[in-house]
């Protein structure tokens, strides 16, 4: 028989037990901290199960609990990752039409089966346990219907016990795609289905220990903690608190009721020092293993204050997504995550947007993190539901489902289950009711119940807009802890935040610094307001990884990553799921690397750099420098290293201390830089001493340089007709196009230069950073202009041979977009200086570039810098790169990001020279400048969608520009700060280009 409890929003669990905190028992002989699977109470039923797959709920016959199985699957996982239904990648809108609590009949369906073997004892009680199952099911044992249950993201557990016989039984589960909970599962990520986590049985006796909560009371004034353990349990429960290396302290007995311990002088939990206490609850037949952390959480003076002090929080935003298993992760998949992330210096993340498994919150503990832990909630559909045509970014529909009474409960059932799972873990500081559903009177409702079992926690939401007309929620002062805004600009946050009368809550960025692509650029900007202001304490990254699906290699070797689209989908938001830290395998993008030294853990700030003094900002909250750390320095002079040394630094957490190094006063030289190198003095879990852990470089003395060329060598030619100018030296010959008023050749010992005319060049591929303006570069066809010289003379002179011209660039319909006036020197020695004075029209776009392309032969391959590397950079993208001298091979500075798009520029250049072995061609100019040295052109990677499509253009392109415009992160964040934009509306493009062989 067929149940249809799935669009009852009143019968969202049927016999399923008593929602619990979790905890695996063990028997009373065994370690209850070893890993789960080494209880003996503990049966995990994962493996390879029968399957069959029904597209619609409407097609599973009656009787199909004995239809026989052809098919396997492995448990866990999504059936659509293994040939059944398809993934389908869904940000902001719902999968389903909008009808709650309806979903279509087209509803697909999923029966695993498996047998399973128990010997039952008397006395013991076997209670099955779902950690995740994507939207729903019913459960069956023996071909008897047990109960149902949803919530995807979060445990079902139900006593079977009754339905088991002794040995083997049958189980059979059936998951249903949609369900009335699909209308609060409107999280970005691929919607996809199934048994998605862990499932096993556990073991227990009749008398038990039914769920217990922890409470550290710690006391900062008297440096001291009640640790208040209260239990739910029908049988007497030893109590025994060890410290970490497993000293016994305390021991106490508890029936039904709270045990206390008191420890003086606590070692406390954070998320730089993870101190764990070990809690054993013992009763006559077993054992339960609890790691404490005590840490005190409080507001003060609108600051987030942890064991009383004022933290930051370094966060990132973290979906459960694996490019192979989807949304099943193990637990290697999430120790690799988290120790990627310790790596780089992030210590807060936000489990978005749904609670992850128990175990990744335990390794939170244990390695120390702070966790906004969130509730399996997003309505965000609600905005598209409400209106029939485009939306035009009217937001006032978000609240829409959260508003109606039958999801009152629903709302509130998901909360609930999040807080009573989870309570027991220190890592755990904010609850997060969601996100993106609105402010409704079920959220309020929450929000005191949230309080009033736990008011150890700080309550957090960020969706604090009510649905206009609607029965209003109380102010949400009374119920939300801290302001939560995503994508705030750092202007709004100074200048209207900071400044709101009455609003004296302290502030958080749960979404900020969208990572789409080349990105984020603005992740300093953030940092610098942060570090001002105690109450504004971080912000979370979005997010730590792309989510493509593993769809294979592609014939060139990559991996196919799919996105939004991919798979056909009706509907879908393309590679808004590529927008992570990382890619899908982790490897980092660059923006993992200028997250990681933006929250660096020390900076440092040049106060008089002559005498040597500098300012050392340990922006740690709890641990001393040194205890960590130990710094050593270089000095550089245009890149040449010409000083080393180490320091001993001794600074207090939060401090800035001032510190003379007198080896580093008095320097003289031009463009003299030192780098300030934080390396670990241990090993760690997570890397080795020596492990750096962030960098500051300063500027000592800039660069005034002057380039002379070299006017030595005499002997030159010139010939001109109406459409060339064609000099020649003792070892060169260049031709230069009036028409374009650019070189159409050059040749420097019989070795081509150029292999095509070079260009003027104000294009990049957009970066997805970019949206927001692109279309204005397309409009006036920044790639593609059109060139009107109005005059192009050439005069020999004693040294040399000027070019001096007059032209334009635009595109038809508009006026010109470029005036240009060209002065080019050409020496005996074959240099050549490009001067040209360029204005840019009114009415134009800020620009993506404005410089010079050069095509090369692809022989040219090895490339000298001496500017920001070695990884890309650009104008505001530059914190994980330094100045210095680099060296690569062309085909490793691709930053091959799955949607291409322009990558790999260096910024803040002063020369960059690129060979073949025979010969070689500098570019130096006499302001910093930025280049891009690649493989392929900036129209190959506007045009292919995904990096594996990518042919290589056969030259080895050269773009050497005045200047890039930023980075930013407009994808979804904030327009591109006007600091960063390449609005200059008169400029000049200036540079050498010296020829040579090596
Ligand atoms: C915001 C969402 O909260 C997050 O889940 C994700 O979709 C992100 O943006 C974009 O990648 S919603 C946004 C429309 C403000």
């Amino acid at each position: 028989m067929k149940y249809f409890f799935h669009e009852d929003t009143d019968k969202l669990h049927v016999n399923t037990e008593p929602n619990r905190n979790y905890f695996i028992p063990f028997s009373n002989t065994l370690d209850p901290f070893a890993d789960r699977e080494n209880s003996d109470r503990f049966l995990l039923l994962n493996g390879n199960w029968n399957f069959r797959y029904y597209s619609s709920f409407l097609d599973v016959e009656e009787e199909f609990l004995t239809t026989e199985y052809k098919d396997m699957i492995p448990v866990p996982s999504n059936w659509q990752l293994h040939g059944y239904d398809n993934p389908m990648y869904l940000n902001i809108r719902y999968p389903i039409p909008y009808n709650p609590p309806y979903v279509p009949d087209e509803n697909p369906v999923g029966i695993y089966n498996r047998i399973f073997s128990v010997s039952l004892t008397e006395g013991y009680e076997q209670f099955l346990n779902f950690e995740g199952v994507d939207s729903c099911f019913y459960l069956y044992i023996n071909d008897t219907f047990v109960g149902y249950s949803q919530v995807s993201h979060m445990t079902s557990e139900f006593n079977i016990t009754k339905y088991l016989t002794d040995g083997e039984n049958s189980i059979t589960v059936m998951v249903l795609k949609w369900c009335d909970g699909t209308y609060l599962e409107c999280q970005d990520k691929w919607r996809m289905s199934g048994i998605i986590r862990d499932v096993y049985i556990i073991t227990r006796p009749r008398k038990r220990i039914s769920s217990y909560q922890v409470i550290t009371a710690y006391d900062t004034v008297k440096n001291r903690v009640n640790l208040e353990v209260t239990v739910k349990t029908n049988t007497p429960v030893k109590a025994v608190l060890y410290d970490r290396e497993g000293r016994e302290l305390t021991e106490t007995s508890v029936n039904e009721g709270k045990a206390v311990f008191e420890i003086a002088s606590p070692r406390c939990w954070s998320a730089e020092k993870p101190y764990l206490y070990k809690l054993v609850l013992k009763t006559q037949e077993e054992t339960i293993g609890e790691k404490i952390g005590v840490r005190d959480i409080r507001l003060e003076q609108g600051c987030v204050l942890i064991n009383g002090t004022a933290v930051k929080f370094k966060g990132v935003n973290r979906h459960d997504s694996n490019p192979v298993t989807g949304a099943y992760i193990t637990k290697e998949n999430m120790l690799e995550d988290l120790l990627l992330m310790k790596q780089h210096n992030i210590n807060a993340i936000r489990t978005s947007h749904y609670p992850n498994a128990p175990v990744f919150l335990q390794l939170c503990d244990e390695l120390g993190f702070y966790v906004i832990d969130e509730a399996d909630i997003e309505a965000h559909g609600s905005v598209e539901a409400s209106h029939t045509t485009d939306n035009n970014g009217d937001y006032s529909g978000i609240a829409l489902l959260a508003n109606r009474k039958e999801f009152e409960k629903p709302i509130f059932d998901r909360i609930d289950l999040m807080i009573s799972r989870d309570w027991n873990r220190p890592s755990v500081i904010f609850w997060s009711m969601g996100n993106e559903s609105g402010y409704s009177k079920a959220f309020e409702k929450a929000a005191r119940y949230i309080k009033s079992v736990d008011s150890t926690r700080l309550v957090h939401y960020q969706s604090m807009h009510e649905l206009e007309g609607s029965e209003k929620a109380a102010d949400n002062e009374e119920t939300l802890d801290v302001v939560s805004t995503m994508y705030s600009a750092p202007d709004w946050i100074e200048k209207e935040f900071l400044t709101k009368a009455g609003e004296k809550r302290p502030f958080i960025l749960c979404e900020y610094c969208h990572s789409m692509g080349n990105g984020p650029g603005d992740l300093e900007e953030y940092w610098k307001l942060f570090y001002a202001h105690d109450r504004l304490c971080g912000g979370f990254v979005w997010e730590w990884c792309d989510h493509g699906v593993d769809m294979g290699k592609a014939d060139n070797g990559k991996t196919k990553y799919a996105y939004g689209g991919d798979h056909n989908e009706p509907l879908h938001d393309g590679n808004f799921c590529i927008d992570g830290l990382v890619y899908p395998d982790r490897r980092p993008h660059t923006g993992l690397m200028e997250v990681k030294n933006v929250y660096r853990p020390i900076r440092v700030n040049p106060i008089f750099t002559q005498k040597g003094v500098y300012e050392f900002f340990n922006t740690n909250d709890f641990t001393e420098l040194s205890e960590n750390l130990t710094c050593r320095y270089e000095v550089t002079e245009k890149g040449k290293v010409i000083l080393i040394g180490t320091l001993e630094l001794h600074v207090p957490a939060k401090t800035k201390k001032l510190i003379t190094i007198p080896e580093l006063a008095g320097l003289t030289g031009e463009s003299l830089y030192v780098r300030f190198i934080f390396t670990q003095i241990k090993d760690t879990v997570w890397s080795k001493a020596g492990f750096e852990a962030g960098f500051d470089q300063i500027a000592i003395s800039e660069s005034k340089r002057k380039l002379i060329p070299d006017k030595s060598e005499n002997a030159l030619d010139l010939n001109e007709d109406d459409r060339w100018i064609k000099i020649s030296g003792n070892r060169f010959h260049y031709c230069f196009d009036k028409r374009r008023g650019l070189f159409g050749e050059m040749v420097y010992d019989n070795i081509k230069l150029i292999e095509k005319p070079m260009e003027f060049n104000a294009f990049r591929a957009p970066t997805d950073n970019d949206c927001a303006v692109k279309n204005d570069w397309y409009k006036f066809h920044l790639n593609e202009l059109i060139t009107k010289v109005y005059a192009m003379d050439a005069r020999k002179t004693e040294n040399y041979i000027e070019i001096t011209g007059h032209a334009a660039l635009g595109w038809y319909a508009y006026h010109n977009t470029f005036e240009l006036f060209l002065h080019i020197y050409v020496y005996g020695s074959g240099q050549v200086k490009f001067e040209s004075q360029v204005k840019v029209a009114d009415k134009r776009p800020y620009l993506p570039r404005f410089g010079l392309r050069l095509f090369m032969d692809s022989s040219f391959s090895k490339v000298e810098y001496y500017g920001y590397g070695n990884m890309e950079s650009y104008v505001d993208k530059h914190r994980a790169s330094y100045k210095g001298i680099f060296m690569d091979h062309i085909s490793e500075m691709q930053e091959d990001y799955i949607k291409p798009q322009e990558n790999g520029s260096h910024y803040g250049c002063e020369y960059v020279k690129i060979g073949n072995g025979k010969a070689a061609l500098r570019v130096e100019s006499e302001a910093d400048f930025s280049f891009n040295a690649s493989e392929y052109s900036q129209e190959e990677l506007a045009l292919k969608a995904h990096n594996y499509e990518l042919e290589k253009s056969g030259f080895s392109i050269l773009c050497v520009d005045y200047k890039q415009s930023g980075i930013g992160s407009t994808s979804c964040g904030p327009q591109l700060a006007e600091v960063y934009r390449f609005q200059e509306k008169e400029f000049n493009l200036s540079f050498l280009f010296s020829p040579g062989n090596s």
